[in-house]
């Protein structure tokens, strides 16, 4: 199918809610977008849904951005809005305290606060010819790791183990790397609930809704292809972050 260049309408159109409550696409050029109502807002994919031919197909990214993606953040502030004190959180503030929210929204919150925070993270660590570690986080992986292949099959070994859907991670705690796994759409940042509990650098969707229409049930060849559009400018800027 055809790439449509994406960003001037996305800027136009995710900048309120109406873009998660499926309108994305249908604002002329030029209209202004409503005013933000306080929620939670879809960031910008920083490149079309073609940019990361052949390795992740358009068809895959525009369904994934602008239907699950959209969806995950209209329902994580439909389920907030009688809850202003917690809309008006930073989501990894919010989703580290998940569980100790009010019954009533602890679920929503952390299946679709976790889709928001975790597709935000992933849109970010791609882009065509991603490049290699650099600088410190190529210490760190050899220091951790043994090298950057070492890392790349235990974390491509962690993605593949994932029984149904959920996300493999690499994070930092306590000053070093590790690789973890996530299920459903849980986050090393949600306390009391993540097995290994870190901060994010390397951030990898699982889900079948993420490979399916390209890769069907082979997981392991979009994992293997995955690598060749992993944003490394970005996982080092979070591991100075999360080092920080
Ligand atoms: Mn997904």
């Amino acid at each position: 199918m055809p790439t449509q260049p994406i960003s001037r309408r996305h800027f136009l159109a995710v900048t309120s809610l109406a873009a998660a409550a499926g309108v994305l696409g249908t604002r002329s050029r030029g209209e202004k977008a409503p005013e933000p109502s306080g929620g939670f807002e879809m960031i910008l994919l920083p490149y079309d849904y073609g940019a990361l031919e052949p390795y992740i197909d358009a068809q895959t990214m525009q369904l994934h951005y602008d239907k699950h993606y959209a969806a995950y953040t209209k329902n994580l502030n439909e389920a907030l809005k009688d809850y202003p004190d917690l809309r008006g959180l930073k989501i990894e503030e919010l989703l580290s305290r998940v569980e100790t929210l009010p019954e009533a929204v602890r679920r929503a919150v952390r299946n679709n606060g976790g889709g928001y925070y975790n597709h935000g993270l992933f849109w970010q660590m791609m882009k065509p010819q991603g490049g290699s570690p650099q600088g410190a986080l190529a210490g760190a992986i050899k220091t951790a790791f043994g090298g950057l292949e070492e890392m790349k099959k235990a974390f491509s070994a962690k993605a593949a183990a994932v029984f149904g859907s959920g996300w493999a991670w690499l994070v930092v705690r306590d000053g070093r790397l590790e690789i973890t796994s996530t299920p459903n759409q849980d986050s090393p940042i949600m306390k009391g609930i993540a097995e290994v509990e870190g901060k994010p650098v390397l951030a990898l969707d699982v889900w079948e809704h993420a490979y399916y229409l390209k890769y069907k049930n082979e997981r392991a060849k979009y994992i293997a292809s995955w690598w060749n559009v992993v944003d490394w400018d970005t996982v080092k800027k979070l591991y100075e972050e999360a080092l920080g």
